[in-house]
């Protein structure tokens, strides 16, 4: 078995499935395939029959695409460890993950992820605008509703967290300040093991990326 994953620094869906498969019990083996590269999008084809990551692969099957990696994830490995355990909390948590996977444009091509790098904030225009507001109230609709739980989205880190650390990251990246309990929320997935790992890889990766709105432009080794 083997997760195959893009650069931690820089891809968002990579760093949602790597944070899942390691918060959910299960030990899977992993391998960052460098993004931006001429040979990347080869290799992934070959390797996968697709030129994206993040893909999983077991002793017979390949699953691509983040929440079908996650959905996978959560099957074998014990309640709770991926969705919440509470069903209508776990419908919420399955809708705000499916939001994410196929909306917020306007997020992900203006603040591209990029942990390690500090950037000016972008003008808070347009669907840019429109994305953190929506973001900001159900993060404090859910804080308000499961506070007494924990101080996770839905109280225990649950998938939900997961897919929602690359905003928590490209908060801090474009200086993006948050205040109250989207303060608090904020720092408790900084601030947990799980991305503190992740933020230390980011930081080690060898490799820059030039980013475009539609992905990367071109990549090279750093110095
Ligand atoms: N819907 C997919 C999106 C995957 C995706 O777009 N991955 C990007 C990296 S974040 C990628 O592999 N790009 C390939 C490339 O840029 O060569 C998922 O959720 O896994």
């Amino acid at each position: 078995m083997e997760l195959l994953l893009g650069n931690l620094n820089y891809s968002s869906w990579s760093i949602r499935a790597a944070l899942v498969a390691r918060g959910c019990g299960l030990d899977i083996p992993e391998r960052v395939v460098p993004l931006g590269f001429d040979e990347t999008k080869q290799f992934l084809l070959k390797e996968t029959g697709l030129h994206t990551v993040p893909v999983l692969r077991t002793d017979h099957l390949i699953i691509r695409d983040s929440l079908a990696i996650t959905e996978w994830l959560a099957e074998k490995s014990a309640p709770g460890k991926v969705w919440p355990e509470d069903s209508d909390k776990r419908a919420l948590a399955r809708s705000v993950c499916a939001e994410m996977h196929s909306g917020f444009l306007g997020l992900r091509s203006q603040m591209p992820v990029n942990i390690r790098a500090t950037s000016p904030t972008p003008a808070l225009e347009g669907d840019l605008a429109v994305d953190i507001d929506r973001v900001k109230k159900f993060w404090n609709d859910l804080r308000t509703q499961f506070q007494r739980d924990g101080e996770f989205l839905f109280g225990a880190w649950s998938a939900a967290d997961a897919f929602y650390a690359p905003v928590v990251t490209r908060f801090r990246t474009y200086g993006y300040g948050l205040t109250g309990a989207l303060a608090d929320y904020s720092d408790a997935v900084w601030e947990r093991d799980l991305l503190k790992t992740l933020r230390a890889q980011a930081e080690d990766e060898p490799w820059e990326i030039e980013m475009g709105h539609l992905g990367p432009l071109r990549a090279w080794v750093r110095e």
